[in-house]
């Protein structure tokens, strides 16, 4: 830090619609954003890295405590990589769904109609690991600590999605239970938590998604105002 950086400076963007403009413009966001759905039928059709690339800056941009961009992004395209990661995760699955869930889980993941078999993390052109820096580094690469560190990688992996489908891909956060492995394979730090395996591309051309997972609570179910 300089002493410059403690300077503040002119809020450097800003935007003023009218209301009928804001209006406009936030319903046509919102039929936007009802077309992203969670996808697990994957085409193995490329995607172009400069694409992940930019769609990981977005990421970068997200809000987080006291600056500390609490977050690593590892895109996977290496098919040899990609084979590796999906062995190991259906490891971990197979004993998630072979009991370990516990009967409540399995019972209610019968609506989403998931099992142990992940043929996407080999077949999707790219699997983006996400971890969240529990502690991080400064300029001049002194420990320092992060802080709401969930919250903000939450936050970041939200833009994330929302940039990869502006950009017409679909993506599944997927979480399969322990993620450990994703740190050794991936040769990342003990400071770093694996945190979701978004898994991105253009959808199979059969793709389906459960019925279950369209219905959304109404407004008045998730908000309060007063
Ligand atoms: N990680 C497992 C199980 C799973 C858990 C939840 I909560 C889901 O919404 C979906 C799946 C898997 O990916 O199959």
């Amino acid at each position: 830090m300089s002493e410059l950086d403690y300077e503040p400076i002119p809020l450097p963007d800003r935007f003023d619609f009218s209301e009928s403009e804001m209006r406009d413009r936030v319903s046509r966001y919102l039929d936007k954003i009802r077309k992203r759905h969670s996808v697990r039928e994957y085409s193995d059709r490329p995607v172009p890295r400069d694409v992940i690339e930019n769609c990981l800056r977005a990421a970068g941009t997200a809000p987080s405590g006291a600056n500390h961009q609490p977050w690593h992004f590892v895109a996977v395209g290496d098919p040899a990589i990609k084979h590796q990661i999906r062995l190991a995760a259906e490891k971990e699955e197979q004993s998630f769904y072979g009991g370990k869930a516990g009967d409540q889980w399995l019972a209610d993941l019968k609506k989403v109609g998931t099992d142990a078999d992940k043929p996407y993390l080999d077949i999707a052109p790219w699997l983006i690991a996400i971890f969240a820096q529990r502690r991080g580094v400064d300029e001049v690469g002194a420990q320092r600590k992060n802080y709401y560190v969930p919250e903000s990688v939450g936050i970041a992996t939200g833009f994330l999605i929302n940039a990869l489908h502006e950009a017409g891909l679909v993506t599944l956060t997927h979480t399969p239970k322990p993620m450990n492995f994703l740190s050794e394979i991936l040769g990342r730090p003990e400071s770093e938590r694996p945190f979701i395996l978004l898994i991105t591309g253009y959808p199979a051309d059969d793709a389906v998604v459960p019925r279950y997972a369209k219905q959304k609570k109404p407004l008045e179910e998730i908000a309060t105002f007063f």
